[in-house]
């Protein structure tokens, strides 16, 4: 039977803007409070998608969250109207504002932790939903993904969604930005590597910014998708990389099936990791190692080239698919080059252009969740959650009727845009069969 990896990507939102809300991303910092595009922002994802779908590999999406959270500001102490609500937070709180109309959803990399059925102990696919406890506006996306995730992997032959582990700092949980699979075939039992940044018994921490995934977190969700203790590997970030901007492992490794490609600073003790992976794994885990000299930490924050999707177009065949700023970086240029030239699985390397969500932090793998399926199981979810070529000219029609051009801060105020994102929501509904 054929086993596919699906990527499920978050259409951009339409209030798609920069709050400067997330603390160690250092592009969210930079670009606080500038104008954002969310009519551009959220074509360049479904291009992403479509250029996807387009190499012939399942691309499904998650329609956004519907914002502003208005339970959130009501939990903060605002009252009335929707209006009053609106405009009293934006007077007093506009950061709270600001995290009530995040589109932060569209990093589905941050949406749960997904284990295949090949790797569970029950042989169904195990979905852990991430709490995002770290960030308050990231936090809001938790109990809609949930809810999402419930709905579309609803038959449970095949699926079992868990609870989100609890909202406390100890099982601080970001999802599968800080987990990869490796395996030699999509459909074989493969190995888990756990990416955290904090452990109870750590005493080098990172210092200057939050490390956002307790060790704890790893091994819950590892136990209760049934995975086989000896394919997981857990490993601890670099400390030095949480403090260089990495605030998630996809921003400093990646890998595909039996690829891996690892900055030299991604993991604190990374020659135990590297050779626990290889041991669990077998010698054929090609393990590129990219040194600091090749790509620095900075470079690699700045460009992103780690937070590339690493695509197999069929055996052994890999396409590097990353995001436009590697191709502006002397340093990222080179490496895709010299990548292009060795002996890998790697044959064509693509640039992908996403400055809006690049200018918040997400690139490419940021923006989709992995979830390998069986046929079977793909024929066990609602097909309305595939992009088709219709479903994107129909997506691409909605956004360019609805979406705003340019968003700022103050434009949130506006309950004029409450509006017009209630409406696109209610069409978007319609459209989806939601
Ligand atoms: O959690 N940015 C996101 C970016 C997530 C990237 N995901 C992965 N690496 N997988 C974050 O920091 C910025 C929102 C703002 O500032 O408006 C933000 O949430």
């Amino acid at each position: 039977m054929t086993t596919y990896e699906v990527n499920f990507d978050g259409l951009i939102g339409p209030t798609h803007h920069y709050g400067g809300l997330s603390l160690g991303n250092l592009a969210s910092v930079e670009h606080r409070h500038a104008a954002s595009s969310p009519r551009r922002a959220a074509l360049q994802g479904l291009a992403k998608m479509k250029r996807v779908a387009d190499l012939g590999i399942p691309q499904a999406f998650f329609p956004p969250q519907p914002r502003p959270d208005l339970a959130f500001l009501q939990s903060q102490g605002f009252t009335g109207s929707t209006y009053e609500i609106i405009s009293t937070a934006y007077k007093s709180r506009p950061d709270l504002l600001s995290i009530a109309y995040s589109a932060s959803a569209m990093w589905t990399a941050n949406a749960a932790t997904v284990s295949p059925s090949s790797d569970c102990a029950d042989g169904r696919v195990h979905f852990t939903p991430a709490n995002l406890q770290t960030m308050p506006h990231r936090a809001l996306e938790t109990q809609p993904t949930t809810r999402t995730l419930r709905a579309i992997f609803h038959d449970a032959s095949h699926f079992v969604v868990h609870d989100p582990l609890p909202a406390l700092p100890d099982s601080s949980d970001e999802g599968a930005a800080n987990h990869t699979r490796f395996c030699r075939d999509y459909g074989l039992p493969g190995v888990e590597l756990f990416v955290y940044g904090r452990d109870h018994s750590d005493e080098q921490s990172a210092q200057r910014f939050p490390a956002r995934q307790t060790r704890v977190a790893c091994e819950e969700i590892a136990t209760s998708h049934g995975l086989c203790s000896k394919r997981c590997v857990f490993a601890r970030q670099h400390p030095k990389a949480i403090d260089a901007g990495v605030f998630h492992n996809d921003v400093i490794s990646v890998g595909n099936q039996s690829l891996h490609l690892v900055h030299q600073y991604a993991f604190a003790e990374q020659d135990r990791v590297l050779a626990e992976l290889a041991d669990s794994f077998g010698p054929d885990l090609q393990q590129v190692v990219i040194s600091n000299q090749e790509l620095n930490l900075s470079d690699a924050v700045q460009s992103y080239f780690f937070n590339s999707q690493l695509i197999s177009t069929g055996p052994n065949q890999m396409l590097l698919l990353c995001p436009i700023e590697c191709s502006e970086s002397a340093a990222a240029s080179q490496l895709v080059a010299s990548l292009l030239r060795a002996d890998n699985p790697i044959y064509d390397c693509q640039f992908v252009d996403l400055r809006e969500s690049m200018q918040n932090g997400g690139g490419p793998a940021c923006l989709r969740l992995r979830v390998v399926l069986t046929e079977e199981e793909c024929a066990a979810m609602p097909s309305s959650v595939f992009l088709t070529q219709q479903r994107y000219h129909e997506l691409y029609d909605w956004v360019s009727r609805h979406y705003r051009e340019r968003l700022t801060i103050d434009d949130l105020a506006e309950i004029r845009l409450h509006d017009e994102v209630a409406i696109a929501m209610h069409e978007l509904n319609e459209m989806l069969g939601f």
